[in-house]
């Protein structure tokens, strides 16, 4: 697939998938073009057998500074309503396989929102987030004040969505927003290091586990108990229960093939 504004590598590292946002002037502002091109390859890679893990990131200075506020500037509602942009940020959500976002600088208004829709966030040192839709006249509009209250509280997730301040790595891993911080030069390692983990496991668990846990933000927890049980049932139609269990009996590594 050709594309534009992101460049793709589906073989990045073994069962890894690297997609790295490409609009370095504009602080990888999410524009239309490259949140289609970022729903496309996301949907290429989820049923390409190869991947079972997916990293998605930016460069030193931004991950993303939000939507492309130039393109939207002299938009009206209607013209907005029609775009239907939602539709883009629903497909991306709806990936089965993990989704790392490897963060460093700005990620901020739909860039904090798109770090929040991946699975697990590793951040730079300089990694910033914020919600600062506020201080053009929004607000925020891809799941910021729905996601961040459930990852930080309602306390910090109120305060950055109401003033737009940033917030910086420290405070996002005390926080609970992200996962871990490292040294700039070797955050992209970090997180390949983290996806080589989980691509080691078998892929119908891990998507089936992903799913269950997102149903916990979703749904009450009866419900999502319910879902929960029914995901860890089907688990046990897979050759991979069967390996993983053999594996651990008899002392040995399990070869997980995705059946
Ligand atoms: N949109 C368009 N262009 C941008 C954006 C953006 N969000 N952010 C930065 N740029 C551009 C700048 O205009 C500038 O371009 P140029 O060189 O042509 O003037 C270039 O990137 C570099 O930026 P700065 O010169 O401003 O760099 P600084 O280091 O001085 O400042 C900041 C960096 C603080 C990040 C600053 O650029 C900034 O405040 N950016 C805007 C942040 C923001 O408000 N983000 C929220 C946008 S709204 C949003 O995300 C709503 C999401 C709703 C749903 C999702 C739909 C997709």
């Amino acid at each position: 697939m050709e594309t534009k504004f992101i460049i793709v590598e589906p073989a990045y590292a073994t069962h890894i998938a690297l997609i790295r946002l490409n609009r370095p002037n504009e602080l990888n502002a999410l524009n239309l073009e490259l949140m289609g091109e970022l729903r496309d390859s996301l949907k290429a890679l989820d049923s390409n057998d190869e991947v079972r893990v997916i990293i998605i990131t930016g460069n030193e200075r931004a991950f993303a500074a939000g939507a492309d506020i130039k393109q939207m500037a002299d938009k009206n509602v209607i013209d907005v309503l029609k775009i239907d942009q939602f539709s883009t940020w629903d497909q991306i959500k709806r990936t089965k396989k993990p989704i790392i976002a490897a963060v460093s600088g700005f990620a901020l208004g739909g860039g904090c929102e798109l770090a929040m829709t991946c699975d697990m966030i590793v951040a730079s040192e300089t990694a910033q987030f914020g919600q600062p839709e506020i201080k053009i006249g929004i607000m925020p509009g891809a799941g910021g004040t729905q996601r961040l209250p459930r990852a930080v509280g309602k306390a910090l997730a109120m305060e950055m969505v109401l003033t737009g301040n940033f917030i910086n790595a420290e405070r996002a891993l005390k926080a609970g927003l992200i996962n871990k911080i490292v040294p700039v030069e070797v955050y992209l390692k970090e997180a390949v290091k983290l996806a080589k983990d989980i691509a080691a496991l078998s892929p119908i668990s891990v998507q089936l586990a992903k799913e269950s846990v997102n149903k916990s933000y979703e749904q009450n927890l009866q419900e999502s108990l319910y879902f929960e049980r029914k995901n860890f049932y089907m688990c046990f139609a897979s050759e991979d229960q069967k390996e993983g269990m053999a594996a651990f009996v008899e002392k040995r590594k399990p070869e997980f093939k995705g059946k």
